[in-house]
């Protein structure tokens, strides 16, 4: 997702850096390139003249901070800039009422509301304390009540049992009064997909956002971020018709250019509530304008990361491996707990990215799908090992080895580099403790290719460091993100 945007505007970028002033004619070029950028990006012309022009504003009119090199300003005006047309100061939705909340999840066919249906009730559930209903309300397929179903069932959470004969506008109502009497807090509604051209089912819509207008309903389109800026015609003709009161992105994590997320807000003024970075039902996050601007220009997104940390990560099962480490213990069993705590919270690729910097080393490195797959098979050899292995891998000689490589499908050799790779980081590991001493990430540097003793592609060896850090002088240890960085 944006990595070319991303790309494009870091060329941008280098345009105006090493000047000692931005001045029209020295800013026009750079313009031009965020231009091409957007455009490329599939963002809506109008929003990209504007941007544009906000910003040739904001870097002509911004005064000359000292310490501060105009290259940097540029960026800081493009970020703001990026975060203002999404929707700059960004208000939560809010899920408290006196009475019950509806929320009514309408888009195009294929795009994403039942998952997203799925997902909501989850959010709602786990961090809002909320008792929601999910309601299916497709009267045009029946195997979409079954999804739904199916969905509620392995999230606990109750689903209505619609009467598929009636129309959705008598779903949604029925189901509103069976919440009333069994005190639900929310009610989703997941609606069948149509095409905002057809104007038969649209007019269906209207009578469902009707038939319970009394209860003052939310509803949220649920929005393909690979569809571009037609989202932008979509969101329009929905918001014409039904009244939209938000905006989900789904489908985030696909190689989308970013048209959508840069576009929908500034062209409809709706905003957007959340984006769906995936198929597990986890994978919803609250929308952040700011926070998207700073991962689209590569600067991260550490706050993110430090809540899905806080979020996934079981406090006392990384005490209790901080103190290991401390005391210069590494076993497999850690490394084996690391690697599942950081499948937690997401994918290799989605993690770097949140890492100030990391973009564009990951954009350089390209896919990360064979450290991905290396770690799938380091999974399969550990669980073929013993609990006395586990806790020290240096009893495992000769006939050990044979027994894992036999029970885990792999060769002798392969089991062999894994306990060498093993040993590697183990070193690894309880050398990083003076580094990341007072709370680092944990887990980043025991993977494969990602920096461990062996060197990955990310290895802290192959110089990668935070920007704006000089390069460590050769042979010199510690942590290359300086002190406290996180
Ligand atoms: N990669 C990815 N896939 C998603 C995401 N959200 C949904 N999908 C997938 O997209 C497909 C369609 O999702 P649904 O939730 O059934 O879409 P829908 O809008 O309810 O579809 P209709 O009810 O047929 O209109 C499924 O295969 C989902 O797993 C997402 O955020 N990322
Ligand atoms: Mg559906």
């Amino acid at each position: 997702m944006f990595d070319t945007l991303s790309e494009k505007f870091a060329d941008a970028f280098k345009v105006i850096q090493g000047k000692n002033k931005i001045s029209e004619s020295n800013i026009e070029d750079a313009l031009k390139q965020v231009r091409t950028a957007l455009l490329e990006a599939d963002v809506n012309f109008k929003v990209v003249k504007s941007f544009v022009s906000a910003v040739k504003d904001k870097a002509l009119g911004e005064k000359v901070v000292s310490g501060v090199n105009p290259g940097e300003q540029f960026v800081k005006i493009v970020h703001d800039e990026l975060a203002n047309v999404m929707g700059g100061n960004h208000e939560e939705m809010s899920f408290d009422r006196d009475s019950i909340l509806p929320i009514l999840v309408v888009g195009l066919n294929g795009q994403g509301k039942t998952t997203f249906s799925g997902k909501l009730s989850k959010f709602l559930k786990e961090k809002k304390k909320k008792d929601v209903l999910l309601v299916p309300a497709d009267t045009f397929r029946p195997a979409a009540k079954k999804q739904l179903q199916v969905l509620a069932e392995s999230l606990d959470i109750e689903c209505f049992d619609s009467d598929l004969s009636s129309g959705p506008d008598k779903i949604a109502i029925s189901a509103l009064n069976y919440a009333k009497e069994n005190k639900k807090d929310i009610v989703i509604v997941d609606t069948a997909g149509r095409l905002h051209v057809d104007d038969e089912l649209m007019s269906q819509l209207e009578s469902v956002k009707k038939a319970i207008e009394y209860q003052k309903p939310e509803v949220l389109l649920v929005a393909d971020a690979m569809t571009g800026q037609e989202s932008v015609k979509v969101a329009k003709t929905f918001h014409d018709t039904v009244g939209l009161t938000g905006v989900v992105l789904s489908k985030m994590d696909s190689d989308a250019r970013g048209g959508a997320a840069l576009s929908i807000r500034h062209a409809t003024g709706v905003p957007i509530r959340f984006i769906s970075m995936g198929e597990k039902m986890k994978d919803l996050e609250l929308f952040h304008p700011d926070r998207l601007a700073g991962r689209i220009l590569d600067m991260g997104d550490v706050v993110t990361l430090v809540e899905k940390a806080e979020e996934n990560i079981d406090e006392k099962e990384a005490e209790k491996m901080m103190k290991n480490l401390e005391k210069g213990q590494f076993s497999v069993d850690d490394f084996m707990k690391q690697m599942n705590m950081m499948s937690k919270l997401g994918s290799m690729g989605s993690l770097l990215k949140m890492i100030p910097g990391m973009g564009g080393v990951l954009r350089d490195v390209g896919d990360l799908s064979p450290a991905e797959n290396e770690m799938s098979r380091m999974k399969v050899i550990i669980s073929s090992m013993t609990k006395a292995e586990r806790k020290n891998y240096k009893i495992i000689k000769e006939s050990r080895i044979e027994r894992i490589a036999k029970g885990s499908g792999n060769t002798v050799q392969s089991v062999k580099d894994f306990i060498s790779k093993f040993k590697q980081m183990e070193k690894m590991m309880t050398g990083m403790m003076g580094m990341f001493k007072g709370g680092g990430l944990p887990g980043m540097a025991g993977f494969p290719g990602m920096g461990g003793a062996e060197g990955g592609p990310m290895g802290i060896q192959n110089g990668f460091r935070p920007p704006g850090k000089k390069k460590p002088k050769k042979g010199k240890k510690g942590n290359p993100w300086g002190k406290g960085y996180f």
